[in-house]
């Protein structure tokens, strides 16, 4: 039997205990409280507790945005801004390039792109790539040139018969797009062009990031040979309020099939995403709209919009996200950047910050409404050592552990069932943000359906865990309220994290279809899929006792009803990321 039945209140008074200081724990364990001051004792064995056994990282340093993911030849490409100087970001930042076949392993090259030239001798900053007829890839990126402005440069590969791309030329014309006081486009604010499209016209187009005042801007540029772009006069999209936008990334979904499309396509099966990173609060938000080819205009679907009320990727830690179509799979990838939730002190200790997600395919939802993300099917060929979790029902006020699985490094994906809904508490109308309303009924918070889920992550007496769980209301209207929590208050016994809760609704009808939960657990990231993927939340954690063999995964339920529950668990192998050829012969 593979799991363990604990009693459960013994869990909340000891954990609330511990929580409000009441109880102090001693023990082995305790002694591996110190990671980051790396005088380990010998039971500590993680010398890097918080570097990740399946997440893309470079070895060493800053990381942030994902640049211009490609297809080429059959050989993944992801580039990425990277600081080669230290852990934190600094403006003149790089491209750095790593190559896979299987958007799992990876393998690191020269970076692609340095600052070297006036156009972007003070930073090659974010951009995408586009391939070009004749399967010709370009990557258009913002330079800060000698006048610390914000251009828009081109640069193709050197040698179109390696599948590898390792060597970039930036093209002498550069740069190509530039703020001026004519076209009122501000030097600090004109970045991250966009993968260009072509439209039934032959000229392509590409969106750039901007903001007027504190009107968020996506600018459209327009060119007949991709060399000559001019400014298209009037504001492809807009929203007030919005401060600076950052890394556009705008795409067809189908609502039709579930394929993802290639970037130019348009017509009657067609929808188009517009994404936005906003700078100011560092959350994203897309809106699924109609674009008319004609007056290229872009206009979101009514309720579709910037702001807590439109729809976000993911409710964590996850920003300056880009997708690509992925030719050999007929999908859309999408991946972002994860930044660190620990101090900058301890990023030193690190000696690295940033991580990128697991790439993620996306497609748009059934009811036109959202778009569903899942994790790419590739990483199941790290899972091993599946552990079935009995089909049981889980009483309210229980807690089993979740043993036979590595549950630092693990992937958990679980189904849940209800069949009564008698003692659903009743959603205030005034509790609308999910984030705040998470934070208020935190996991130890006792719950009429739920709270449920998981805690990962999770010490042997609990002192640290985080927990993925779901809530459930009934609204006024007596329609059910789907709430999906990551809660990290208890995520660390080092108080220098930044520890917010995070929190999504989920447009699931709990009485008629089943409520699902995937969580890819990594040593410091925790990535949760909820409703198959209509909600996301990532979290950073970083635990001082719950670190490789002393970590713990358990499902519980502190509802008054029960819920059943099925699933498995897997332990995840450790993926070849940017290790060197050496490295990988050990
Ligand atoms: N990161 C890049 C910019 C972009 C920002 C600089 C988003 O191009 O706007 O590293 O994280």
């Amino acid at each position: 039997m593979a799991l363990m039945i604990f009693s459960l209140r013994i869990f909340f008074f000891l954990s609330v205990l511990l929580s409000f200081g009441v109880i102090e724990l001693e023990g082995s364990h305790h002694a591996c409280s110190n990671l980051l001051n790396l005088e380990l004792p010998s039971t500590c064995q993680a010398k890097e507790p918080y570097r990740t056994g399946y997440h893309f990282q470079p070895p060493k340093n800053w990381i942030n945005d994902p640049n211009g993911p490609l297809i080429y030849k059959n050989v993944y490409h992801h580039f990425y801004q990277y600081n080669p100087h230290g852990v934190a970001w600094s403006p003149n930042i790089v491209w750095a390039h790593s190559t896979s076949n299987d958007l799992v392993n990876w393998i690191p090259h020269d970076d692609a792109l340095n600052p070297s030239e006036p156009f972007d001798i003070n930073g090659c900053w974010s951009g995408s790539a586009t391939i070009l007829p004749g399967e010709k890839p370009a990557i258009f990126y913002t330079g800060i040139n000698s006048e610390n402005e914000q251009v828009q440069n081109l640069a193709f590969p050197k040698n179109l018969s390696d599948p590898f791309l390792r060597e970039w030329v930036k093209i002498p014309q550069n740069p190509l797009m530039i703020p001026t006081e004519a076209n009122q486009i501000n030097a600090d604010s004109f970045r991250d062009p966009s993968t260009a499209w072509l439209g039934s016209d032959n000229r392509w187009r590409l969106v750039i990031g901007s903001k007027q005042n504190q009107t968020g801007l996506a600018i459209l540029y327009m060119s007949e040979d991709f060399l000559h772009w001019t400014r298209v006069n009037h504001t492809f999209h807009s929203a007030k309020e919005n401060g600076m936008w950052e890394c556009p990334d705008f795409f067809p979904v189908s609502n039709s099939s579930p394929i993802g499309l290639d970037t130019s396509t348009n017509g009657p099966d067609v929808k188009h995403v517009l994404k936005v990173s906003l700078f100011d609060t560092a959350k994203e938000y897309y809106t699924i709209g109609t674009y008319n080819l004609d007056k290229d205009l872009y206009n979101p679907d009514k309720g579709s919009e910037e702001s807590d009320l439109g729809l976000r990727y993911d409710y964590g830690k996850f920003y300056a996200s880009k997708s690509f179509f992925d030719s050999a799979k007929n999908r859309r990838i999408l991946w972002g950047w994860s930044n660190e939730s620990s101090s900058a002190n301890d990023d030193i200790k690190k000696g690295w910050s940033g991580l990128q997600t697991i790439p993620r395919t996306i497609l748009l939802d059934e009811s036109g409404k959202q778009l569903v993300q899942w994790p790419i099917e590739e990483l199941e060929k790290l899972r091993t050592k599946q552990v079935r979790l009995p089909r049981i029902v889980i009483e309210g006020g229980s807690l089993h552990e979740v043993l036979g699985v590595t549950a630092a490094q693990a992937d958990i994906e679980v189904t849940f069932e209800i069949s009564d809904f008698e003692k659903t508490e009743v959603l205030d109308p005034s509790w609308t943000d999910p984030q705040i309303l998470c934070s208020k009924k935190d996991a130890s918070v006792y719950g009429g359906l739920g709270p449920f889920g998981l805690l990962v992550l999770a010490s042997e007496s609990l002192q640290e865990y985080t927990a993925v769980f779901y809530r459930i209301f009934k609204s006024h209207n007596n329609k059910y309220v789907v709430l999906m929590c990551s809660d990290q208050s208890r995520s660390s016994l080092n108080e220098n994290n930044d520890k917010t809760t995070y929190g999504a609704f989920v447009d699931v009808d709990p009485v008629h279809e089943k409520l699902s939960l995937r969580s890819l657990i990594d040593h410091s990231i925790v990535e949760s899929f909820g409703g198959e993927g209509k909600a996301c939340i990532t979290a950073r954690v970083y635990p001082t006792l719950a670190v490789d063999g002393y970590t713990s995964l358990y499902t519980f339920n502190y509802g008054k009803e029960g819920v059943k529950i099925t699933g498995s668990a897997w332990s995840m192998r450790t993926a070849k990321i940017n290790r060197s050829r050496k490295e990988e012969n050990e």
